[in-house]
């Protein structure tokens, strides 16, 4: 008899098929090891999978997160190059793809990454029927379109991490400025992940005080404080890191689990993040763009009907059609 066999008395035989609580990662570069470590500290899940079409970069990055396990409350973490290790799960979070380098925009990526979905989305499908799919890899709005179009899965299925990150780095800098934590700071960065991201200045406040009210020109070009400076750095903070350490992780990491964990826990939540936008502010094409919406573990729950003004509405608009346009270009 083994040491093992000695040690344990078996009381029954674990059957294989019953799975609670998993979480797939597809790409385990900067962004998806930054996600699966988040994840795997906050305790949030009990399994995590692991799939990247680098075997070894897998093997070694299962390897470093299989010995924290003596540190964390334990989680299961499998990796593969193959899509069978992903079968149930509850969440799949797709990180897979190129990033932007030095110059480049988001929406620079679009046909190489849906080149890399075309192959992705369909193998997560088939394993997890009943999963939520998360996209995080950009142009990350027009992706989750097309993850949508792929998938086949319904609207409340398919989400992008979008601008729940935007939304964190307004609230910072806005604490910054006012010298109160970033957790009191309510304000939202909705549209577009990226260059035309939207601004709500007409709802930012601090316990109920509408900072509009007491400065009317806020995020407008003549606001002697210049908040819309602000909304400007939210907007360049990607590329100065990308210039500075060729990337972004360890935000968009805790970003995702925070979203992750409303998801597992059924939580509501409410999370700006990517949606099927038609028929939201006068938005009539069929694009994905971030609105706060509440989320559970079945998806997004409902859309949030904010009170915009006409400036914020005129830039979500401008901002789908120019969605749209890109869409139509790509081949899928
Ligand atoms: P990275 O460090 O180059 O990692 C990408 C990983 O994807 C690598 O390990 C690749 O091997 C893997 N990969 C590529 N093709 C495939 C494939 N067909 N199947 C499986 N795996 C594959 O990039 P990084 O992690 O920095 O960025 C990943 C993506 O996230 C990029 O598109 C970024 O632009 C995007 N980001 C999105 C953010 C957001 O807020 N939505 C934030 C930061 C980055």
């Amino acid at each position: 008899a083994t040491v093992q066999e000695k040690l344990l008395e078996r009381v029954f035989e674990e059957e294989g098929t019953l799975t609670v609580r998993k979480v797939t990662i597809v790409g385990v570069g900067q962004v998806g090891m930054a996600c699966a470590y988040s994840i795997m500290q906050q305790g949030i899940c009990r399994e995590i999978a692991l799939v990247d079409m680098l075997k070894d970069k897998l093997q070694g990055e299962l390897l470093d997160m299989q010995h924290c396990q003596r540190f964390v409350k334990h989680v299961d973490i499998q990796a593969s190059t193959d899509y069978a290790v992903t079968a149930n799960s509850n969440l799949c979070i797709v990180t897979a793809g190129s990033r932007q380098k030095e110059g480049e925009s988001r929406r620079d990526l679009v046909q190489r990454n849906v080149n890399i979905f075309k192959g992705i989305i369909p193998q997560l499908v088939k394993y997890s029927p009943n999963t939520i799919l998360m996209i995080v890899s950009n142009p990350v709005d027009i992706l989750t379109y097309v993850a949508w179009k792929i998938s086949g899965l319904p609207r409340e299925r398919v989400i992008g991490s979008g601008t729940n990150l935007d939304t964190a780095r307004f609230h910072f800098l806005i604490s910054e400025k006012l010298n109160v934590a970033p957790t009191n700071v309510h304000g939202w960065i909705i549209g577009e992940h990226g260059d035309a991201s939207v601004a709500v200045w007409s709802g930012v406040n601090i316990a109920g005080v509408n900072l509009k009210d007491l400065n009317p020109g806020m995020g407008g070009k003549d606001d002697p404080e210049k908040w819309e400076d602000i909304h400007k750095k939210v907007i360049n903070s990607a590329y100065e890191m990308i210039k500075l350490k060729g990337y972004t992780s360890w935000a968009i990491g805790l970003s995702v689990a925070q979203m992750t964990q409303t998801i597992i826990r059924n939580q509501k939540n409410v999370h700006a993040i990517s949606t099927l936008v038609k028929g939201f502010h006068g938005i009539d094409e069929d694009v994905f763009l971030s609105l706060p919406c509440v989320l559970g573990s079945k998806g997004v729950m409902y859309v949030i009907k904010q009170t915009l003004d006409e400036n914020e509405v005129k830039q979500l608009q401008s901002c789908a059609r120019t969605m749209h346009e890109i869409q139509k270009t790509l081949v899928f």
